[in-house]
């Protein structure tokens, strides 16, 4: 009987040290102290006991409730003296601290939204190297070593056979390697040429894009540039396909909008032409196909190509080009 409540006693005392809240110090109340507890449940075996062993098994159970009851108390104070050390310095009335919110860059979002235009047209997109061969670069495009339209775009040589892309059309050339017609592709993606001035950086954004099929016309050309001009522009902007030249494509033309800015009256914008140009664009030379392995006789198509950063600054009315690469919060979180 004696060893029992000493027993008990030990058993409350080291639950009691593992008790480090409220709800675990209750629970321990009800369970040793409580009116059903097992403390006092002790203390009502005692009249069972013989007359003449009651007076010591009866102290001993006193002291036993008095050492639980004691200990009880101080862990209580513990417990609460913990309480009051976090909310002394964690005040859970104040605000969250807020996260910044980031936002998706003009150049993406423009990006994304040009591909949209076209995937809804049927177009793939596809990636690939900025580092690039100069065969993709330049020869296979029709632009051999020497000839004048390498100076159009003046390149990074990282050796003799490479550079870094001056455009996306390296893309175009690799997929008519790997597949035979229908192609339906654009190529978006970073670009590098030796250029730097207010609409000029050393690296920019393009998209190009390049449809191969049988009985390809100028007319399936001059439609997918208008429909895709009237979704990124709204369907009220004049434009204008205006004759050009470039080495992959003959005939060649350039679409050109209504101005944005002076709705073609004239402004500094459109150096008083009224027309801003927004894309470059042509037939595929035939002379493309035979690097490529397509037979010019079956299958005729069109390509272009437009920069990113000179849509965003048509569409959001931006005049420096350099704001797109400062990160500048302030710049960047109209968008
Ligand atoms: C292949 C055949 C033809 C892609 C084209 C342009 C016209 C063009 C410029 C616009 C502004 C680049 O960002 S820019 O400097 N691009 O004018 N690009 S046709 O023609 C191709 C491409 C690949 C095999």
């Amino acid at each position: 009987m004696m060893d029992g409540i000493l027993d008990l006693q030990k058993k409350a005392l080291e639950e009691l040290d593992t008790i480090h809240d409220r709800n675990g110090l209750e629970t321990f109340r009800i369970a040793y102290l409580g009116k059903k507890g097992l403390v006092t449940t002790w203390m009502k075996k005692l009249s069972a006991l013989a007359p003449e062993r009651r007076p010591e098994a009866g102290r001993l159970a006193n002291q036993v409730k008095m050492n639980v009851t004691r200990c009880y108390e101080e862990a209580k104070e513990r417990i609460a003296l913990q309480k009051e050390k976090v909310e002394s310095f964690l005040d859970v009335t104040l605000p969250g601290r807020r996260f910044a919110r980031g936002s998706v860059h003009p150049i993406t979002k423009v990006t994304q939204e040009i591909c949209r235009i076209f995937v809804k047209m049927g177009f793939r997109i596809v990636e690939g190297p900025e580092v690039e061969w100069d065969y993709y670069n330049f020869e296979a495009l029709n632009i051999p070593k020497d000839h004048p339209a390498r100076d159009m775009q003046d390149t990074f040589y990282v050796s003799d056979n490479v550079v870094l892309r001056t455009h996306t059309s390296p893309m175009e050339v690799r997929v008519m390697e790997s597949q035979t017609p229908p192609v339906r592709i654009i190529a978006p993606g970073k670009v590098y040429r030796r250029d730097s001035d207010v609409t000029h950086t050393p690296m920019f954004h393009q998209v190009e894009g390049l449809l191969v099929d049988k009985g390809i016309s100028f007319s399936d050309l001059k439609g997918t540039l208008t429909s895709f001009v009237h979704q990124m522009f709204g369907y009220e902007t004049a434009l204008r396909f205006r004759p050009s030249f470039f080495p992959f494509t003959e005939p060649s033309a350039e679409v050109d909008i209504r101005c944005v800015i002076c709705k073609g009256k004239g402004c500094r914008t459109c150096s008083n032409t009224g027309w801003l140009e927004i894309l470059g664009s042509g037939m595929n030379d035939p002379a493309i196909y035979k690097f490529v392995g397509y037979d010019p006789e079956v299958y005729s198509g069109f390509a272009f190509g437009m920069g990113i950063e000179r849509v965003a600054m048509l569409k959001y009315g931006i005049d420096d080009i350099q704001l797109f690469y400062k990160n500048d919060m302030r710049f960047l979180r109209q968008f």
